[in-house]
Order: C-alpha cells, then structure tokens, then sequence
C-alpha cells in the first residue's frame, strides 16, 4: 500500500483536477481494490474520515470512509459508485472540514438523512440509509465525485478567504 498525495485548492493545477467530475467504475477488480487500499491508508495518515478518489488525482467515482473513533476498531467503509436514492427535507448544519482544503472548517447545512446504493469492497451492490456523521461525510464525499467542494456551499467572501487562508499557509511551509 502506499500513501498517495492529498492535492489541495491552493495549487491551481491540483484545484483543476479537483473541479473535474469523476468517472463512473466499470467493475470492482483487484486494481480497483488496490486504489481503494492506498486511499484508505492516505486517508488514515492525513489523518481524515473519508476521501474520494479525485482527492489523489483519480478522476473515478469510489470513495473511502472510517467513523471509527480512536478508542474504537478501526471500520474501512469502501463505496463505489455511490447514488443517492432519497435525501430528508430536513437539513442540519455541520462543522465540515476537508483535506484538500486544509485547515479550515466552516458549517454546512446538507440533508440530515440519506437512502445510498453502492458497490463494496467485493463489488457487492449494497442499499443502506445514513444519518448523522455518516450522512454528513458521504454527502461531503459524493459532491467531490461531482467536482464541488464543501466551500462552494458557502458565501463567495468565506470561500475566497478561505482559499487566501490556504494559500497564505501554503506559502509559509
Ligand atoms: O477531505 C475529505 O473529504 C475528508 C474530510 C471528511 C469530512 C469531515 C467532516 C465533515 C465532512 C466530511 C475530513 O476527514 S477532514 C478531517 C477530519 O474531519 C478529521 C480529522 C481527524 C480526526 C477527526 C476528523
Ligand atoms: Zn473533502
């Protein structure tokens, strides 16, 4: 496994990428079980709860999660090709963050549940519903398969001085 470079909104040829919508799988083999693997083991190192492919420079629809707490098991969650099949007309607002956008967390109203299809690890269709932080970051996640960020859901200044905040910190690594 290796851990893959995070691209980030500060350098504009990674936020092109990240902009880009990603590209459904055509079928779970052992190479997309590979990549799955090298998210997983980025994603734990950022460290992260969830990350998509597109976030690594890989224009496909797969994502990968963990809402395990520290002093849980850890609990891989693999998703491809993920739909969402109904969202609630209720919506709640989160503190979201995002590694492509280091450092910054500003809230975010989104549906607060969720009816999901996806293929597994295995390539297994599966159809759940999701609530909480877990409806929360697949939202998160399937918007980036879309090329949206969580800060195109927030005013034009906060996403501008965001984006100034990144590239600001960037600039003093
Ligand atoms: O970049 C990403 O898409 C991952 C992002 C997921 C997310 C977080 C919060 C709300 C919605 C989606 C992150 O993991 S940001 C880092 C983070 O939340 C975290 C890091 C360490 C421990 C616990 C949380
Ligand atoms: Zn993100």
């Amino acid at each position: 496994m290796t851990i893959r470079r995070i691209l980030t909104v500060d350098n504009a040829a990674d936020l092109a990428v990240l902009k880009q919508k990603s590209l459904p799988v055509e079928a779970v083999t052992d190479e997309t079980r590979a990549l799955m693997d090298d998210m997983l083991e980025t994603m734990y190192d950022a460290p992260g709860i969830g990350l998509a492919a597109v976030q690594i420079g890989v224009p496909q629809r797969i994502i990968v999660m963990d809402l395990a707490r520290e002093d849980e098991e850890p609990a891989p969650r693999y998703f491809v090709n993920p739909e969402i099949l109904t969202s609630n007309e209720a919506t709640v607002p989160y503190e979201e963050g995002c590694l492509s956008v280091p450092d910054i967390y500003e809230s975010v109203d989104r549906p607060s549940t969720v009816r999901i299809r996806y293929l597994d690890y295995n390539g297994k269709p599966v159809e759940e519903d999701a609530d909480g932080l877990y409806a929360v970051c697949i939202q998160h996640e399937m918007d980036h398969l879309e090329g949206v960020l969580f800060i195109d859901h927030l005013s034009r200044l906060k996403r501008e001085r965001a984006i100034t905040k990144v590239k600001k910190a960037a600039r003093a690594a």
